[in-house]
């Protein structure tokens, strides 16, 4: 038998939530066979100085060619990808192997605060790598910084960013409004021409750790699976709202999405 693949490109999140964790969780869940291309280490911690060690850009180009020559992805999702160089090597490669399902997350700063992509690095992800996207997948954070505007404050800038973001070449945009203050969830979906919003409930939960990880790894999968962009980001919305319903504290500081949620209490369980 075989089951649909999908390959992330993206960090190793040490404590499990989110980067490549959250990627292969999410796959694992949605019946994807997973595959991982690590890009850097993230491992934030009090005792040791370092919090995270980049990967030299062969190794992330002998992993890219190693998923391909032994399985071969549906889709690949890019999440953490650092430096310029790796995120050069990377839009290469997609191009090389003719990648049509690429999901590019462009994280720039995590949960803990941690800097994911690097200051000069931002105009290389916006030249080489959106245009080859069949979604792009920022927070109004991100999306405020790739257009160098301020930060969207309603649903009505958050579509006027959607369309300026789409003017940069990919064929989706989609802008999650986790943070947008009073009011629900909302995201927009914008394919060039219609807008469509996203609700759901704001969950009051500080642990969100790798929401916007899981969000964008889900719509992977179900690319994975040949669905529409429409239906993978709605299943995707439902995933990622029952991993954040059901978020996981540790006690100890902010806790993480729980990845198997829409499986055990969401509409994967119904
Ligand atoms: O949630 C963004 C994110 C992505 N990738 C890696 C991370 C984080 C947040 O900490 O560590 C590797």
């Amino acid at each position: 038998m075989s089951i649909p693949r999908a390959l992330t490109i993206a960090g190793s999140a040490a404590q499990g939530s989110a980067g490549i964790q959250a990627d292969l969780k999410t796959f694992q869940e949605l019946d994807i066979y997973g595959m991982s291309a690590v890009t850097a280490i993230v491992a934030g911690n009090s005792t040791t100085e370092q919090r995270i060690f980049t990967q030299p850009v062969e190794a992330v180009e002998a992993q890219i060619h190693a998923s391909f020559e032994h399985v071969g992805p549906d889709a690949v999702k890019t999440g953490m990808l650092f430096t310029e160089d790796i995120i050069k090597r990377t839009s290469e490669l997609l191009k090389f192997y003719e990648v049509k399902n690429i999901v590019v997350d462009p994280v720039m700063i995590g949960k803990m605060g941690s800097q994911l992509l690097q200051d000069e690095a931002i105009e290389t992800l916006i030249k080489q790598l959106l245009p080859s996207a069949a979604i792009i997948t920022p927070n109004l954070e991100e999306a405020a910084r790739i257009l160098r505007q301020p930060v969207p404050e309603s649903p009505e800038q958050m579509e006027r960013a959607a369309r300026e973001l789409h003017n940069l070449g990919p064929e989706y945009v989609l802008i999650k409004g986790g943070s947008l203050k009073d009011h629900p969830a909302i995201d927009i979906l914008f394919d060039g021409e219609e807008m469509t919003t996203l609700q759901s409930e704001r969950v009051q939960t500080i642990h969100t750790s790798g929401a916007g990880c899981t969000y964008s790894a889900a719509i992977t999968a179900e690319l994975a699976k040949g669905k529409t962009m429409e239906e993978a980001v709605f299943k995707a919305k439902d995933f990622v709202t029952s991993a954040i319903q059901h978020a996981l504290s540790f006690e100890r500081g902010i806790g993480s999405t729980y990845h198997a949620a829409y499986r055990k209490h969401g509409k994967g369980a119904e």
